[in-house]
This record gives structure tokens, sequence and C-alpha cells, in this order.
């Protein structure tokens, strides 16, 4: 893999003037939570899996700089189709933890009633378009919204995510092409995190970077050191000053390691040298942005007590909140495939809502794990 990529905060936590994009004090501060909260709730998320709390979780630790330096550079009305590894985007549109939960549950405070699987989130009023488990089937979609939006002439930005492997898809190539001749308003951000499941880089693509798969498609493409949020955020910025123009897409390398299993499913261990796995977390994307605002008197012990116990709280009662709401009604079943019900659906529903009526096989299907 090459090393070749934009960096900005180096090994003793400096950023050099005129690379410092010069965020605010509150800015720093809030992206420093935003990563300390996302890498809590992702442990919580996966222990609750283990504890059978949960069917499913997918965990994004050490991608946290990744995308969040990258949604950080979006205005507020702009959009997202992300894949499946940025929670922390989330946190950052400000969708209840509780509603997170509620996801993972399949509970009635979930968006999409039950009907996907945990961390497929959907939400609206983020402006989060619904996480599609076919992978790369979101960049098509950002492409076809940029372009109406371009043909609509208003100056919203779209930004998709996709992982290494994901390159690899029929979409990236739909995706970007019709980005690139259209010069859609998107933002294409590749989380190269060296694994696609347990097929590493190598075996997925012979091309020496991600990012020079644009050329291809007649736009930029920058490598960028996805473990630095300052760096991320920088790059990510100038893509979307650039879309907003008017200029076209952009394709965004992050370079990034995925530091758990694939997902709850999955043991990394029984693909993975340990060793790589000891030589990232060195990397670790918080403690190299902790070390920056060290420097600049922007954190401290005290500091990092507030946000940890802060954050736990705040999970813990959204938990607690999440858990107790009831499954989505059975009746949910039928909504939101057809704007008017068939005659055979509506007599379909009936039929179950007499079963339950009755307490016959119908309150089974009330109780059913949706
Ligand atoms: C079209 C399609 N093919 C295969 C899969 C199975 N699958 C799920 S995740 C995944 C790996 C994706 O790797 P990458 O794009 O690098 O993302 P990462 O999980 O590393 O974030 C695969 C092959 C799928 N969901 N969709
Ligand atoms: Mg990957």
């Amino acid at each position: 893999m090459s090393d070749d990529f934009v960096s900005i905060i180096d090994k003793d936590g400096k950023a050099p003037k005129g690379k410092d994009p010069g965020l605010s004090k509150e800015a720093l501060q809030r992206l420093y939570r935003l990563m300390v909260a996302t890498r809590l709730l992702d442990e919580r998320g996966l222990a609750m899996q283990r504890q059978g709390r949960i069917g499913f979780y997918l965990q994004s630790t050490g991608q946290e700089a990744s995308h969040l330096g990258a949604a950080f550079a979006l205005d507020d009305g702009d959009w997202l189709f992300p894949a499946y590894r940025q929670p922390g985007i989330l946190l950052l549109r400000n969708v209840g933890i509780d509603k997170i939960v509620s996801e993972w549950l399949g509970n009635s405070g979930d968006t999409s009633k039950g009907r996907q699987m945990p961390v497929h989130y959907s939400f609206r009023e983020a402006n989060f378009v619904s996480i599609s488990s076919p992978i790369g089937t979101q960049l098509t979609q950002a492409a076809g919204a940029g372009m109406a939006a371009r043909i609509r002439g208003d100056d919203t930005v779209f930004m998709t995510f996709c992982g290494d492997g994901g390159t690899s898809s029929n979409d990236f190539h739909t995706g970007l092409n019709f980005a690139g001749v259209y010069k859609a308003p998107v933002v294409f951000v590749c989380e190269n995190n060296g694994w696609a499941i347990s097929v590493p880089q190598k075996c997925q693509t012979a091309s020496e970077t991600m990012a020079i798969k644009a050329q291809a498609y007649g736009m930029p493409g920058v490598r960028v050191d996805g473990n630095d949020i300052l760096a991320v955020y920088s790059v990510t910025k100038a893509a979307v000053d650039r879309a907003r123009k008017g200029d076209g897409p952009t394709l965004i390398e992050t370079v990034t390691y995925r530091m758990a299993s694939h997902s709850s499913s999955d043991d990394a261990s029984r693909y993975r040298d340990a060793k790589e796995y000891e030589a990232w977390k060195k990397k670790d994307p918080i403690a190299r942005f902790q070390l920056y605002l060290k420097g600049k008197k922007l954190w401290d012990e005290k500091f990092e007590t507030e946000v940890v116990e802060t954050t736990k709280a705040q999970i813990a009662d959204a938990v607690k909140v999440a858990e107790a709401r009831a499954n989505p009604a059975a009746s949910t079943l039928f909504d939101d495939v057809y704007m008017n019900l068939t005659p055979q659906l509506k007599a379909q529903r009936q039929e179950l809502a007499d079963l339950i009526a009755k307490g016959g096989v119908g309150a089974e299907i009330g109780h059913f794990p949706l």
C-alpha cells in the first residue's frame, strides 16, 4: 500500500501553521466529544449483542476520524448516503441516542419499524438516507440525487461513503461515472480500512490506491490519512466547496483501519495477523487528536473524565428508554408499501387483528421479535 497521503497532525500532536484548518475551540472540542461518544456507543452496541439483547452489531472503532472529519465539512442541509460504518454522523447531526438504540432493537421507536438489520439506520430529519446492505448501492443513489439537485439549480452537496471493498462493486463504477459526466455535486468518501470482511486490500484490487480510481471518471482523487481528523476535514472541506461551486465530484480515500472484526458475526483473529492490529492500535485516531488538543490546552484529564462520564450516562439513559419501548404493533406489517392497501392485504390485516384479539396464533405474532 502506498504511504503517500495528506496528513496534518504530526507524531508530537502538532499541526504546522498553514496546514491547520484553524477550527474554533468549540468546534475542536465538539469533534473530540463526538469521537469519544462514537467509540463508547460502539462498545455498548457490541456488548449488548454479546449479552443477547440485540441480534447483530457492526463496529466502527478506529474509523471515527475518517467519517466524522468528512461529515463535519458539510452544511446542515446537505445530504448523506452512508455505508454501515459511519454511526458518528448520527451524533453529529443530533439524532437522539435512544433512537439509535431503538433501531438496534427494532422496536416501536425505530424509524424502520423493525424491518431493517441493526445498524442500518434511516433518519429523514438528519438528511441521512437509509443504509442499504448491498455494497455500493448508495453511490449511485447519491450520484442521482446530486444530478437532480444540479438540474434544480440548488447548491446542496451530497456525501456518500463506501469501503475499499466497495470500490470493486458495479455501483462504484456506475455512481462515479454518472457523477463525473454530469458534474454532480457529490463527495465520494472511500474508507479504506484494509479489509473487506476477510479479504485484504491486495486481493480486492490490483490498483495501488483507491484514490487513483478517480482518474478514470474525470474527477480529482485525494488520498488522506484517515486517522488524522484535521487532514480528513481539510481535504473534504475543499471537495465540498468544489461541489457546491458547481465544479463537480471528488473521490477521497481515507486510509484507516478496521480495529474490530467485520461484525458481531465475524472473528478477525482467524484470518488477521495480531501484529497488524497492534501496529494500528498505536495510530488510534482519538489518541492522535487528544495529543493535538493537549498541545493547544483544550484537553486535560478533567475534560476527559467529564466527556467520558457524561457520555456513558447519556448512553445508559438512552438504553433504558429504548429498552422500555414496545415492539412495533403487528398491524405495522402492512404499512408503507402501498399508498392504498390492496383488498387482499386489507383482508389479511383484518384477519391478523382478529386472531390477536382472540388471543390465538396472532398473539404470538404480536410477540414476534420484529
Ligand atoms: C453486493 C454485495 N456483495 C457482497 C456483500 C457481502 N458483504 C457485506 S460487507 C462486505 C465487505 C465490504 O468491505 P468494504 O467495502 O471494504 O467495507 P468495510 O466492511 O471494510 O467497511 C461484503 C463483501 C454485500 N453486502 N453486498
Ligand atoms: Mg474495508
